[in-house]
């Protein structure tokens, strides 16, 4: 018998992995965790059925929410990170010399338990005598920092459940207030294809924009994910992404990786107009895709008439800031 798990992407839409067994299934206080042998992307960790990571491709992800901020950070020696129990960004983070301290705060203890036993080549890093790991709640944690990091990293899951919290404004303005001077923020910034990601990752790029000087994202390709191409975040007071990057700097400490490159670094900063227009206007692309309905097509290229009908509406912020209240 051959067994599937299946991810749905969108309502209409799912992918679908072939699986050898099931190593693991529990519920914990906080969600239903999972781990899988895929024949085609090694092991994979799923939670609330949505897959977090694979032993194929988190490099990318963890290559990528890492390197970016470290490469332009000139000197970061404390850094802090919300989430990411799997172990995968803690072991990117301690491959850097200069770091003296990293905290890492995840809410779900069993997450890391889960990644200590499936996962020996991402959970590498538990043992670094750096590393201070607290289990807590991301949120309340912030809340009680004063300059205290250079860098913070939000790898979080999507924004339902546990990582709910670390979607709100409440949220991204304690991480400021949490970040030294010169500090900068990155998160994990969700998908833009799909409808759902697509809502959240615009509601982020919203919520973000205001609070700090420099609020930029970038993509990286992720095969996994939602249309295999996902967000970060990049937030900083001081540091501009691009203008105070140093590829030489980054190059010199002669680091090995799969993904992350210097040239990459500048590129993963250029984004597709439809991208940009989300973060920036907050369109939806579902809104404008062209298609054809009946034996018209739709929307018509008329803007005047769509404007009027007001079916292109753009994404109805009001009801986006309420999602992920910033109570608790
Ligand atoms: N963090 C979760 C990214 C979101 C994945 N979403 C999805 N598949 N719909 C990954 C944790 C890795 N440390």
């Amino acid at each position: 018998m051959e067994l599937w798990f299946s991810e749905f992407h969108s309502t209409d839409f799912k992918v679908d992995f072939r699986i050898r067994k099931q190593l693991f299934g529990q519920y914990s206080d906080y969600q239903h965790i999972q781990v899988f042998d895929t024949y085609e992307f090694g092991r994979m960790l799923v939670m609330d059925n949505i897959v977090m990571l694979t032993e194929k491709d988190e490099f990318i992800y963890h290559e990528m929410i890492t390197h970016v901020p470290m490469a332009v950070h000139p000197k970061a020696e404390r850094a802090l990170i919300i989430g990411g129990g799997d172990g995968g960004t803690l072991r990117e983070l301690c491959r850097y010399d200069d770091l003296k301290e990293i905290v890492m705060v995840e809410i779900d203890s069993l997450v890391v338990d889960v990644a200590k036993d499936y996962f020996p080549t991402v959970a590498t890093s538990f043992g670094d005598p750096r590393v201070t790991l607290l289990f807590e709640d991301g949120l309340r944690y912030v809340r009680r920092c004063r300059d205290m990091f250079d860098v913070i990293i939000v790898d979080s899951t999507d924004p339902f459940g546990p990582g709910e919290s670390l979607f709100t404004k409440e949220f991204y303005g304690n991480c400021s207030h949490a970040l030294r001077d010169g500090g900068i923020l990155v998160n994990q910034h969700e998908g833009t294809f799909y409808h759902n990601d697509a809502v959240e990752a615009a509601a982020t790029y919203k919520k973000t924009s205001p609070i700090f000087k420099n609020t930029y994202a970038y993509q990286a390709h992720i095969p996994v994910y939602p249309a295999g191409h996902w967000l970060f975040g990049f937030m900083s007071d001081r540091y501009h992404p691009l203008d105070d990057f140093d590829p030489e700097r980054w190059n010199a400490r002669g680091l090995k990786t799969d993904y992350y490159n210097t040239e990459l670094h500048r590129g993963a900063f250029a984004l597709p107009n439809y991208v940009y227009r989300l973060l920036h206007e907050g369109v939806l692309l579902d809104h404008y895709f062209r298609r054809v309905v009946g034996n018209t097509i739709w929307p018509p290229e008329d803007d005047t008439l769509v404007s009027e009908s007001g079916e292109l509406a753009d994404i109805d912020f009001s009801a986006i800031e309420k999602y992920g209240s910033d109570d608790e």
